[in-house]
């Protein structure tokens, strides 16, 4: 499968802090081009739809309520390798572990609230992409 889109989520923390911006700039400096971009607010029945494969796991609960709380910004990005890239380049999901200059340790704040949401396979970057955007909307 063709590895050159992963799909992005700005989450509520970062949006509510106004640090969207900073972290588009971020991204795109990096080198993504965005393939497709939405603000969105998830009710809390979409946000568990998205993250139905964690249902069984002790923080789902909590997820589905953090990324129904507020505003998101969902995108598909373009780049060579986009998922490992992209997932490097944001760091682990725990902030207080992530590497010095990804975005989680620069703009999250705890391991709920760690900004960004980046797939974790090719698979998973077309389903989740196919989650919020037609093929038509995705350039
Ligand atoms: P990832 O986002 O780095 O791929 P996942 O394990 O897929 O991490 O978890 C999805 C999301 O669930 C995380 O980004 C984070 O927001 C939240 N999460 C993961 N582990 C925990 C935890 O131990 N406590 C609270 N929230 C968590
Ligand atoms: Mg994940």
């Amino acid at each position: 499968m063709s590895n050159d889109i992963t799909f992005s989520i700005i989450k509520p923390d970062a949006l509510g802090r106004g640090d969207a911006g900073r972290i588009l700039a971020r991204i795109t400096d990096t080198g993504f081009r965005i393939a497709a971009l939405r603000m969105l607010h998830m009710t809390l029945r979409q946000a568990e739809g998205f993250y139905a494969v964690h249902r069984e796991r002790p923080f789902y609960q909590g997820l589905v309520e953090f990324m129904s709380s507020g505003p998101v910004i969902v995108m598909v990005l373009r780049h060579p390798d986009a998922v490992e890239e992209f997932r490097r380049f944001i760091g682990t999901t725990d902030p207080a572990k992530a590497g010095p200059g990804t975005i989680r340790a620069e703009f999250g704040t705890d391991v709920r609230m760690n900004a960004v949401h980046g797939s974790d396979s090719p698979e998973n970057a077309l389903l989740e992409a196919s989650y919020f955007f037609s093929a038509i909307d995705i350039f």
